[in-house]
């Protein structure tokens, strides 16, 4: 995938792998992740590179955003599209599962286990840059909560009526309303199971992957955009490594158009590329 990026004219590259502790209870591991995940994508952030993170369970997602919420704090707040066939919208006191993928956007929103939720630098997401596309699955908790926080859902059903392009741009205008930058969670089972069959939760019924590939071509040259993440891919699921396709060809839409350079005003600290450059492909056109 990086010498795809790079191919297209990126300055691209792998900069780690983090593997989660290999014993612990799930949220002693999820922490771990979380806080080791954040300081990656707050330093590359403050590099001026842009973060793309390959995920498994979508619980990275706390670690993703609260790094990368922590790095535009100077300049803003971060606005953020969750684009998944789930709410992860769960607490602690509302999940019938117990599973900490079902919670991250709760997490992020300031309401979860305090282990996840009150990390040193945690810094909370405003509701009212946040908004999830494509959602079709769900329990009246989760619902509840974003209701209560005013979160605008763009559900499935709206997506199909009214077409990705304009339901995505309109997720776009609240995400980076007054914000420093705005970010873009995928969790791969808001495509459709035929399209995507490798997620650990498939739900049918889903968002068609050309569509969103020609939607996210369209911020390949947005300088607002802060990062992106790619989460829930299940390799014992995939069928003929269709998905993995997939999401290379997700990513090699950003690489369409040629990128502006980052400013780097940005950049707080002194930064050592041959330490930063992995897993962030730069806006810097090569
Ligand atoms: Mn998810």
């Amino acid at each position: 995938m990086v010498s795809r990026l790079q191919q297209a004219g990126l300055d691209a590259a792998w900069t780690a792998t983090l593997q989660a502790p290999a014993a612990g209870t799930p949220i002693a591991v999820v922490s771990a992740v979380t806080e080791r995940l954040a300081r990656r994508t707050d330093e590359l952030v403050s590099c001026g590179r842009l973060p793309l993170v390959l995920g498994g369970d979508h619980s990275c997602a706390i670690g993703t955003w609260m790094g990368i919420a922590r790095a535009l704090a100077p300049r803003g707040p971060l606005g953020l599209v969750w684009i998944d066939a789930h709410m992860d919208a769960h607490t602690p006191e509302t999940t019938p599962s117990g599973m900490l993928h079902g919670m991250p956007l709760a997490c992020l929103l300031g309401h979860g286990d305090p282990h996840l939720t009150a990390l040193d630098g945690h810094v909370r997401l405003d509701p009212r840059r946040v908004c999830l596309v494509g959602v079709r699955s769900f329990e009246t908790a989760e619902a509840a909560l974003l209701r209560r926080l005013d979160v605008r859902v763009f559900f499935m059903h709206e997506v199909a009526r009214r077409g990705l392009a304009v339901v995505l741009a309109e997720a776009l205008t609240i995400a980076r309303d007054g914000a420093a930058g705005y970010g873009i969670s995928l969790d791969l089972d808001a495509l459709d199971p035929r399209e995507a069959p490798g997620v650990g939760t498939p739900v049918p019924g889903g968002i068609r992957a050309f569509a969103l590939r020609r939607a996210l071509a369209r911020l390949a040259d947005d300088p607002a955009l802060a990062a992106l993440e790619i989460a829930e891919y299940n390799p014992h699921h995939d069928r003929r490594g269709a998905t993995a396709r997939l999401i290379g060809g997700i990513v090699a839409s950003l690489a369409a158009q040629p990128r502006p350079a980052r400013p780097l005003a940005a950049r707080r600290a002194p930064c050592n590329d041959a330490r930063h450059a992995a897993g962030g492909a730069s806006r810097r056109a090569a």
